[in-house]
């Protein structure tokens, strides 16, 4: 049994989901306005060294996923499917069954010019990840003004790794030392679709580690993108987007 066709299954998660992650109605209508406007999502500039990092008037940013340490094992998780399926467009970022396919930080804006907010994809961490890949984002992580979340995602299927455990570590270290201020940490378990039976003890064993690895990043809001079939928890990560950004 796959864990989403299933009504009960579905709504086993939307439960495990959604006792985590209340939002206000202000921010789910913003959310609505913001991502479902036709088109409003536009790639902007890509960051590939420290010197290059571009500048749109302040608008708040979110960044999915990480690394400093490019460690082996953590590439293709599934970040650039994720943020299309969040952006709803089908092929605005690349994504590809090999790993290593994003090399640069790619910001992304959300709704209409001049756009409400940011996005910014990253490069993977793992056997195709690169040091240099690494040093971006650790700059940007460290000095950008505008970062308002932090989302690192996880493939359900694969689980976590020590390597893993150490990012969250270092970049819930980060967020303690600045007293929350700067930027929070939400975590994102994704292809959910390729659970089987044990899928919920699965994913409540990822969700310890997580916790104890890193005890101020949020709760794990659980998506799945298949490449055919219909998108789930996309709409809490919407708001999540919007709520963070204080929209
Ligand atoms: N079944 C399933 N496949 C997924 C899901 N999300 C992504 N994939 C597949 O996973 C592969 C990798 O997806 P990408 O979005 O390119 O992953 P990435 O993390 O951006 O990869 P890099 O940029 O190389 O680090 C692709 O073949 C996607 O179709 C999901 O939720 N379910
Ligand atoms: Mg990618």
């Amino acid at each position: 049994m796959s864990w989403l066709p299933s009504r009960r299954c579905t709504n086993r998660i939307a439960s495990l989901v959604n006792r985590h992650c209340p939002l206000s109605r202000k921010s789910s209508t913003s959310s609505k306005t913001i991502f479902q406007a036709p088109g409003s999502a536009d790639f902007l500039a890509s960051a590939t060294d420290v010197n290059s990092f571009p500048r749109f008037n302040r608008l708040p940013e979110s960044s999915c996923s990480v690394d400093k340490h490019i460690l082996p094992g953590r590439a293709n998780v599934g970040k650039s499917t994720l943020l299309n399926a969040v952006l709803g467009r089908k092929d605005l970022l690349f994504t590809s069954k090999r790993a290593g396919r994003t090399q640069a930080l790619n910001f992304f804006r959300v709704g209409p010019h001049p756009g409400k907010l940011v996005v910014v994809d990253s490069p993977g961490y793992g056997s195709r990840g690169r040091s240099e890949w690494g040093a971006v984002f650790n700059h940007y992580v460290t000095n950008r003004e505008e970062l308002r979340r932090i989302y690192i995602i996880f493939s359900a299927p694969h689980g976590l790794r020590s390597t893993d455990e150490a990012m969250l570590a270092k970049l819930d270290t980060q967020v303690q030392q600045l007293g929350g201020t700067k930027f929070s940490l939400q975590a994102i378990i994704t292809k959910a679709d390729q659970l089987g039976d044990s899928g919920r003890e699965h994913v409540d064993q990822m969700k310890n580690t997580i916790f104890k690895a890193a005890p101020t990043c949020l709760s794990p809001i659980i998506t799945a993108c298949p490449p055919k079939g219909s998108n789930f928890g996309i709409e809490l990560i919407r708001k999540s987007i919007t709520d963070c950004c204080g929209l």
